[in-house]
């Protein structure tokens, strides 16, 4: 399928075409540019009950991304580790629904990707800052790894870093932009992955921001 892969070239942002970024690892570029109005009305909506908020590592470190969630389960983080829980620890208070328009968008670009049928649970957003990182790790608080992570960036561009299967293992660079959907699965899914820190770069329409969020069978 090269010629599938290729037809629109890496070159850049809102080009169209997908990337591939190991064997089940796909960068479909621009893929939610189409839904931008009603994802980002979604993120307000999730945001207005439950606030972006820089949760504690089990280490002792305050998280330099902000973070909420939407959908039956939400991740978290605090001194006694990382968890899914039902509720917000900051208002003991079910998460807000997951937007519709995040469902029928991972729904779609999972199928996209090879994974047909995925009903995520869980969705974690998280807000970057200018200096916002996210160091290598492993997502594995997930109870099913056969299910795709769904991925979506909006706002600044940012690096991300695609490691193998030990933290020690060298890892590639690739861009993700305003728009883009990534899908996580099968061999994939357990590969230690991070992002750069931000450079400012102001977005039109999300400024000194980046939102990402990732859509998840978590239970
Ligand atoms: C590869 N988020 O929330 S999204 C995370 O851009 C996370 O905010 C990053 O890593 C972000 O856990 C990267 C891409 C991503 C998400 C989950 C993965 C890549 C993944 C799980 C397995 C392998
Ligand atoms: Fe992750």
């Amino acid at each position: 399928m090269a010629s599938n892969l290729d037809l629109f070239g890496d070159g850049g942002p809102g080009q169209g075409g997908r990337v591939a970024l190991g064997p089940q690892a796909v960068v479909l570029r621009g893929y939610a540019l189409p839904e931008v109005d009603a994802l980002l009305a979604g993120v307000d909506a999730v945001t207005a009950r439950a606030p972006f908020r820089c949760m504690e590592t089990p280490g002792g470190y305050s998280m330099s991304v902000a973070l909420t969630n939407c959908g039956a389960l939400g991740w978290t983080s605090d001194a006694s580790g990382y968890r899914y829980s039902p509720r917000d620890p900051q208002s003991g208070q079910p998460w807000p629904d997951m937007p519709e328009a995040f469902a029928r968008l991972a729904r779609a670009a999972a199928a996209e990707a090879g994974f047909p049928g995925f009903a995520p649970d869980a969705c974690l957003v998280n807000r970057y800052e200018p200096g916002s990182r996210l160091s290598l790790h492993q997502d594995r608080n997930e109870r099913d790894y056969g299910a795709p992570i769904v991925s979506v960036s909006l706002g600044m561009p940012a690096v991300f870093l695609f490691g193998g299967g030990a933290r020690a293992d060298k890892a590639s660079r690739t861009p993700l932009f305003h728009g883009d959907v990534v899908v996580w699965g099968g061999v994939d899914r357990l590969r230690y992955h991070g992002i750069l820190p931000l450079k400012d770069l102001p977005h039109p329409r999300l400024g000194s921001l980046r939102i990402n969020f990732t859509l998840r069978k978590a239970g």
